[in-house]
């Protein structure tokens, strides 16, 4: 049985609740059994910069691993977060602080800066990643002006960091690695370039470990504190969004993908990068998956813009619920509202049914006045960016597509499932739900010696215990779509 960590997908099919599950799975078909759950949330400390509770997180991660084990002995651990967030540690190997947020607005001040010293289209040559405002490459930079950096030894990203203090062992998994742009694609090292022209000490990350590599075992500590053995913890997709591509259950390769929660990453899966300056410029990345692959995809904003006006409303008094708010929804006209999601206004936490309706009335459409209307909005504007990134994907990477895979939470919301469908006039294939927790699963159980194969293999021995959702195109809302976006 195996146990992966945290991620910030969300808990209900809408996105509506961020939170992290603890699953623990056999790998008889693949059953995951959901061991621990628990919120996670950054907050802005006294200083207002947003920060994640990753010591209060680890404990949690341990009441996971106390209750896994009260399950049945356990092969191994895998672990996964988001990407690009990091904690820094002194030369002890203390965290300096607990880390920042990557929608804390820091790095606004830095960006041009970056972009002096190594310009855009060197980095994307370099690092083939898509610029996206919090990249730790960024982030490094505030921190390198803030109290902290001038006593930091380490950077470790999240998962690493929760498997350092699991196993005592420093190390960088490849696919997280990949989204910080600071590592050559060329070589899948460290860049020594932009480190040197970004004055980063070459020795700030520990050496980079594929998904596959065992990382350490339960240090005697943690043995104790869990009633757990030796057990090794094993590196997977750590970038939660690499788990989840590699959980999606695809049998050929002319598919694409919807990693679809707090985010939604849409893209296609390649054996190479695309480094053209068309890709650049349509801001698309090259992050790193399992086993070699290239994860081709675009940042769209995703149900976080739902999930964050549901956050509003709650504190008005005025909460309702993702089940009936979905089904409100779907009564709505379609295509009423079609914003641009993507827009940096919507990155920051905060009043997005206001945001909305701002980009609403510069953009001479009507308001989304009710919650029903906000939701079909941002539902029907998710679709539009969702088949604009396949269109763009396609185009740029030569790879075809007939079908789209959607995994994570937001494969549990049929409206959006239907939307992405007609818009895009491809059949959507939804589940699993749980994709990230899967395809850490998947991994680690290969390298535990109890699953062997290929990726393909590996996604084919997973779909066998989902079921899944198949959602063909309605011809009748083709001319519909095609007016808008
Ligand atoms: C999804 C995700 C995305 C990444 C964003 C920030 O959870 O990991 O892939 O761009 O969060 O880390």
């Amino acid at each position: 049985e195996v146990l992966p960590g945290p991620n910030n997908r969300p808990r209900s099919a809408s996105g509506a609740e961020s939170s992290a599950p603890g699953v623990a799975g056999t790998s008889d078909g693949v059953v995951l059994r959901e061991v621990a759950r628990f919120p996670n949330a950054a907050t802005a400390d006294d200083g207002g910069t947003l920060r994640w509770h990753l010591t209060a997180l680890f404990e949690e991660v341990l009441e996971g691993l106390r209750a896994a084990g009260g399950a049945g002995p356990l092969d191994g651990i895998g672990i996964d977060t988001w990407a690009v967030d990091y904690g820094l540690l002194d030369a002890d190997g203390q965290l300096l602080a607990e880390p920042v947020a990557y929608r804390d607005s820091r790095t606004e001040a830095v960006i041009d800066d970056v972009h002096a010293r190594v310009p855009p289209s060197d980095l994307y040559v370099i690092s083939g990643m898509q610029h996206l405002p919090f990249n730790t490459i960024y982030q490094l930079a505030a921190e390198q002006r803030g109290p902290w950096w001038g006593r930091a030894e380490q950077a470790l990203l999240l998962p690493d960091l929760l498997a350092y203090w699991l196993t005592g062992a420093r190390v960088s998994e490849y696919t997280n690695a990949s989204s910080t742009a600071l590592l050559d694609q060329r070589t899948g090292q460290w860049s020594g370039e932009l480190m040197d022209r970004l004055a980063i000490p070459a020795g700030l990350f520990p050496p980079v470990v594929q998904p596959g590599e065992q990382i350490g075992v339960l240090s005697e500590e943690i043995q104790r504190r869990t009633g757990l053995g030796p057990v090794p913890v094993y590196a997977v997709g750590s970038h939660d969004t690499a788990s989840a591509v590699a959980s999606v259950p695809a049998t050929g390769s002319d598919f694409a993908y919807i990693s679809s929660g707090t985010w939604s990453l849409v893209g296609v899966e390649l054996d190479a990068p695309v480094l053209t300056e068309a890709s650049r410029e349509a801001n698309f990345t090259n992050e790193r998956g399992v086993d070699g692959t290239v994860r081709y995809l675009r940042n769209v904003m995703g149900l976080w813009v739902l999930s964050e006006s549901q956050r509003v409303w709650d504190e008005r008094g005025e909460g309702i619920p993702i089940g009936p708010l979905l089904q409100a929804a779907a009564e709505e006209a379609p295509r009423r509202t079609i914003i641009d999601v993507d827009h940096p206004d919507f990155l920051p936490p905060g009043d997005m049914p206001a945001r909305l309706a701002e980009h609403a009335t510069a953009t001479g459409q009507p308001v989304p006045e009710t919650p029903a209307q906000v939701a079909r909005c941002v539902v029907d504007s998710l679709a539009v960016a969702y088949r604009k990134a396949i269109e763009d994907a396609q185009r740029l990477s030569g790879q075809r597509v007939s079908v789209i895979h959607v995994v994570g939470g937001g494969s549990k919301n049929e409206l959006l499932c239907q939307a992405t469908a007609d818009a895009t006039g491809l059949p959507v294939i939804a589940g699993p739900e749980e994709g990230t927790a899967l395809g850490n699963v998947l991994v680690q159980a290969r390298a535990a010696g109890v699953l062997a194969g290929d990726l393909t293999a590996l996604r084919a021995v997973g779909a066998g215990g989902l079921e899944l959702r198949r959602y063909e195109p309605d011809a009748s809302e083709r001319e519909g779509w095609a007016a808008v976006g």
